[in-house]
């Protein structure tokens, strides 16, 4: 089976993403003993997904993906946006964002949001993307507690439980991140 790297510090992320890749073995940063922190210093989820896969790519010469991934909410003009997982400090804080999101929506009607993802792969320097999106609404407090970040606030539009009341298939059913990542192993496939 052929290796492919991917390229993120988020062990959930490549819990759902192994489950739907079958065909290649998936290394990750820290196969490579690589701990660093890679700047995502774009303005959109494509900027900061290839800022990801070509510093990998470049650094290891390994073909690589990497996953950009972000939750708009459309009452607070896109944010957290690209700023996700740093919405509310510098340093990640899950619980400090999602306390964010709930003051800046507090006593706001419209409550619709939309997890995107971006996929971007590199293969012998040749560099694809893939992209993935799901529209919900954002609860006024959280709801279960499987999944990760801010899975615990989000019901995906159709259903009545939030991500994180959700089994990792059922998640990985409809999710942002597996519709992208179905994209990227149709193409994987064709190679
Ligand atoms: P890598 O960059 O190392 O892959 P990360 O966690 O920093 O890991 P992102 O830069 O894509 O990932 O940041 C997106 C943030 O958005 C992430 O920290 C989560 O808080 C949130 N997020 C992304 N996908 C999510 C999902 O499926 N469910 C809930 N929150 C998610």
């Amino acid at each position: 089976m052929r290796d492919i790297c991917f390229v993120t510090g988020n062990q959930n992320k490549i819990i759902e993403v192994e489950k739907l890749i079958k065909n290649f073995k998936i290394i990750s940063n820290k196969d490579l003993n690589f701990y660093d922190e890679i700047p995502e210093t774009e303005n959109t989820i494509k900027g900061n997904a290839f800022i990801k896969s070509s510093f990998i790519y470049n650094k290891f010469n390994i073909n690589c993906f990497s996953d950009d991934s972000g939750l708009f909410i459309n009452a607070l003009g896109g944010e957290p946006g690209v700023r996700s997982a740093r919405y509310a400090s510098e340093i990640s804080d899950t619980e400090k964002n999602i306390n964010l999101v709930l003051k800046n929506l507090r006593g706001e009607e419209d409550r619709s949001a939309a997890f995107q993802t971006c996929i971007c792969l590199i293969i012998n320097g040749k560099t694809s993307y893939f992209e993935g999106s799901v529209k919900g609404i954002i609860t006024s407090k959280r709801l279960g507690s499987r999944g990760f970040g801010y899975d615990p606030i989000f019901i995906p539009e159709g259903f009545e439980r939030s991500f994180a009341q959700m089994s990792l298939e059922e998640k990985n059913k409809i999710s942002h991140r597996s519709i992208a990542t179905k994209k990227l192993v149709n193409f994987l496939n064709q190679k």
